[in-house]
């Protein structure tokens, strides 16, 4: 009898549990049927090709209004248009307008940045549920910040008139444009007649080289917006970018959040989403940036949904003006260029905020072919010229296994020394490479023995064969091996030999370098 009461009472209570539930199920999944039957029919409709676009607010289960942001007028006039470059077609480039000349000023082709209309149409590569999301009603307005030095015209415009054209006007405070101390001519008054048509711009302009971390600190500290987003000086926004990035910060002020940068290419001005879209920010023990794919477990249910990122790549993020300011800002310390990108990111982490990806806004970036301009004094740079041969160090086709070798020394601002084939950094490691410290390629200067010919080979950071000082008597010397580069001034090859100060093929002049450098470079040797 207890046995049948007790099964009878389960019974009562399952039956309870399905009734409590079974409506909801049903409630939950005309619920979904209906939304769906939304965005399906609205998907056909010419009007409305890409999302909700009812214009109606939509309340959520905590209480706030949300809506869609996408502004379909613009969507309309970008689809229509159709030349060269327009949907972020690539440019049809003939082999002259692959000439280095378009390269050289600032590291991508400008002409075909001037060939390209500066209110190009770009293709929406965004995760298609983009498409049907909405974002809070009420969102903080920002400030936009724009470094530059010596930015191209065409490529600063069309960074602006993206802006201008693909983001809601009311949640733009401001875009200021921060000049560090450019000297092309355009960039002057020219550039203020230009901005003078959109009220919004300003400009204003450091009063000497201070390097990208401390132009974007004098922007951020004459912005009035509640949000800073920080763009560089050669981008183009995409559809619909700044809401999601906005609504981030709104549900969570203690948050930086970036754009997915696309990458526009820097010959043909194509644009297209970077391999492996969905990656995470990381850097290796060098300290350099990569991006490493998400692993499977942290992978969100929805992919466009916002996705935590340990660093970020520097250029492109938004973040919650007072809190910038709590975080301390940037180091004002740091200079000309990199590195900023991990003081602001582990700052997040370690004071209780979070920083994040967002793949429903994506913003285009012209990743150059090389660094176009000048780093001023008190960097590792300098060129190496052999007194005797009077040629000097050439890393011309050097990659990893190759023999450097001498060649007539070029002059500055020429062709080979824009892509550092003849200028070398010397760091803390000791070791010499060749490129110029902000984007240095990682080969080092290496010799294997006493007698070996010096070649590149991928740097180790560990010393060892890598190792070397340069000595008062001009000698480069390698203490691994007790020996000095010397040379062949006939033959343009480099190779090891026992030192010999008074023979003048392994004597060599450092040019252009920072004295105070070169100290640093040699500060532990004991050796002169
Ligand atoms: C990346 C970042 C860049 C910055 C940099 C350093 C992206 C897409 N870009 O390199 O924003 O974080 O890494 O870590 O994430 N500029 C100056 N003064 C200078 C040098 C540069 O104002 O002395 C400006 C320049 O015009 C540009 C911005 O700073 O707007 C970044 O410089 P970049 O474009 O040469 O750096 P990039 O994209 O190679
Ligand atoms: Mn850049």
């Amino acid at each position: 009898m207890k046995r049948k009461q007790k099964r009878f009472l389960q019974m009562t209570l399952l039956f309870a549990v399905t009734l409590i539930f079974l409506p909801n199920i049903g409630l939950w999944s005309l619920y979904r049927e209906k939304h769906l039957v939304k965005s399906a029919i609205l998907g056909e409709q010419q009007a409305f090709p890409m999302g909700i676009g009812d214009g109606q607010l939509y309340p959520w289960t905590d209480g706030l209004k949300r809506k869609d942001w996408h502004d379909y007028e613009s969507i309309q006039k970008d689809a229509m248009r159709s030349g060269k470059g327009e949907q972020g077609k690539p440019y049809p480039l003939t082999e002259e307008d692959h000439d280095d000349s378009a390269y050289r000023e600032n590291g991508f082709n400008i002409f075909v940045s001037n060939n390209i209309a500066l209110e190009r149409s770009l293709p929406d590569i965004r995760h298609p549920n983009c498409k049907h999301k909405v974002y809070l009603e009420k969102l903080p307005n920002t400030s936009i910040i724009i470094p530059f030095h010596n930015e191209g015209w065409t490529s600063l415009l069309r960074t602006i008139h993206s802006i201008i054209n693909r983001t809601p006007d009311s949640l733009i405070a401001e875009i200021i444009l921060v000049d560090d101390f450019s000297d092309r001519e355009h960039l002057k008054e020219k550039l203020e007649e230009y901005m003078a048509r959109f009220a919004k711009v300003r400009i204003v302009r450091t009063k000497k080289r201070e390097g990208l971390i401390r132009t974007r600190l004098l922007g951020a500290s004459i912005a009035k917006g509640e949000v800073l987003t920080f763009l560089d000086s050669h981008c183009e926004v995409n559809v619909n970018w700044l809401p999601p990035l906005l609504n981030q910060i709104a549900l969570n002020h203690k948050t930086i959040v970036c754009p997915m940068i696309d990458v526009i290419d820097h010959n043909h001005f194509g644009y297209e989403a970077q391999a492996g879209d969905a990656m995470r920010g990381a850097f290796d023990w060098e300290m350099y940036y990569k991006r490493i794919p998400i692993p499977p477990e942290l992978q969100r249910t929805d992919p466009s949904d916002p996705f935590e990122s340990p660093v970020m790549a520097g250029g492109l993020f938004a973040v919650n003006r007072k809190w910038f300011w709590e975080l301390g800002g940037y180091d004002p310390g740091l200079e000309i260029w990199g590195g900023e990108q991990y003081e602001i990111s582990f700052k997040v982490w370690m004071c209780g905020g979070g920083m994040f990806d967002v793949p429903c806004s994506r913003v285009g970036h012209i990743y150059r072919k090389y660094v176009p301009y000048k780093v001023p004094s008190g960097t590792s740079l300098a060129r190496i010229r052999n007194v005797a041969a009077n040629l000097c160090v050439d890393s011309k086709h050097g990659g990893t296994g190759t023999e450097l070798r001498l060649d007539i020394c070029v002059k500055d601002g020429s062709e080979r020394t824009w892509s550092h084939e003849q200028l070398f950094t010397f760091g803390w490691r000791e070791d010499i490479r060749p490129g110029e410290p902000l984007h240095t390629r990682k080969f080092c200067f290496d010799a294997i023995s006493h007698s070996s010919p010096v070649t590149l080979y991928d740097c180790h950071g560990m010393k060892g064969n890598q190792h070397w000082s340069y000595r008062k008597d001009k000698t480069l010397f390698h203490p691994v091996s007790s020996s000095c580069v010397d040379c062949n001034p006939a033959e343009k090859k480099i190779f090891m030999n026992r030192c010999d100060p008074l023979s003048e093929t392994q004597q060599w002049i450092f040019e252009h370098i920072n004295m105070t450098v070169l100290e640093k470079f040699n500060s532990k040797k004991t050796s002169s």
